[in-house]
């Protein structure tokens, strides 16, 4: 039986938008909890982590609110690794995506420091490669798997013990789903670093079902499978409530096929549910539908599986 451990980290300091600060009450008050507690594992919620405030200032050498972005990333770091230390999943309640670097560089040492192989699936509409010399933005929330592969500020990448030399993880053990708004800079990167990209042109030509086997292939008992959920994942059309809308993302039913196989895996070990933002969003109806694929990937399925 999982042993679950929500977490929240209320802030929107690597965002372009406000508002993602109000992302973890918003997915408690779609009934996170309870919806997994159906799902028959024990859950706990830690409550929300502290941090600075978000000044709003412009980017300073290629990186908007840096020191914040680091005092943010340590607490997450530190509340995550606490909790895997203990036996449990955490699952991340976002917050920008900025913070997929504390959580994943958390997940990382923990991996490390058990022998465990690490695959990090990144749902998203953007592959978030960006550095403070390709960012158009100076939003960190665009640099997370930059950082945590070494190419990052110092203060971010020595996170969790790692450096530029040894970093949390290596783009070969990262496969991004659903890209589709990639900068031009960032395009040449995600190339040279040879990231496994399924973008929408390869689910619109191959489908989801394809694209998910090959992410999920070479998955082993000793794999620690992390999912990055940025909620822009989703169509707009679904899921209005995020900062960063891009059209053209996978429907509600190559979603829910997306995160089906997850779940089949067993391999599910840590998440992070990111970007999600109330201000932007109707009745939270974004909140619900991602406790709706949150529950698909904790085994919800239509019918009864033979087992
Ligand atoms: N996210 N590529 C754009 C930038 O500013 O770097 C957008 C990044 C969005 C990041 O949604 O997590
Ligand atoms: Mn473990
Ligand atoms: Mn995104
Ligand atoms: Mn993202």
């Amino acid at each position: 039986m999982h042993k679950i451990s929500l977490i929240g980290a209320p802030t929107d300091i690597g965002a372009g938008a406000r508002g993602a600060s109000m992302g973890p009450e918003a997915m408690r008050v779609a009934g996170i909890g309870p919806a997994l507690q159906a799902r028959g594992v024990d859950v706990k919620d830690c409550g929300n982590l502290n941090g600075p405030y978000n000044p709003w200032l412009p980017p300073v050498e290629g990186y908007r609110h840096l020191p914040e972005v680091v005092a943010w990333n340590q607490a997450v770091h530190e509340a995550v690794f606490a909790e895997l230390q203990a036996g449990r999943m955490p699952i991340l309640l976002g917050g920008d995506h900025c913070l997929g670097i504390g959580s994943i560089s958390a997940v990382a040492r923990h991996c490390k420091a058990q022998g465990k192989k690490l695959r990090v699936l990144w749902l998203d509409a953007h592959a978030d490669f960006n550095t403070s010399a390709l960012t158009p933005s100076g939003n960190i929330h665009g640099m997370p798997v930059a950082t945590l592969c070494g190419f990052g500020a110092p203060e971010l990448v020595s996170i969790g013990g790692f450096s530029a030399q040894q970093p949390a993880i290596s783009p070969k053990w990262v496969r991004q789903i659903g890209i589709r708004s990639v900068d031009e800079g960032e395009k040449r990167f995600v190339h040279e670093q040879e990231l496994e990209v399924f973008d929408m042109r390869y689910i619109d030509e191959m489908g989801m079902r394809q694209a998910m086997e090959l992410a999920l292939a070479t998955l082993d008992a000793n794999t620690h499978l992390h999912v990055s959920f940025d909620v822009d994942f989703l169509d707009p059309a679904i899921a209005p409530g995020v900062g960063t809308t891009v059209p053209g993302g996978p429907s509600y039913r190559e979603a829910q096929l997306c995160m089906e196989m997850i779940a089949d895996t067993g391999r599910l070990a840590s998440l992070d549910v990111m970007e999600l933002n109330p201000a932007l969003d109707e009745k939270n109806r974004t909140a619900l539908l991602a406790v709706d694929l949150i529950e698909s990937l904790f085994g919800k399925s239509t019918l009864m599986r033979k087992s």
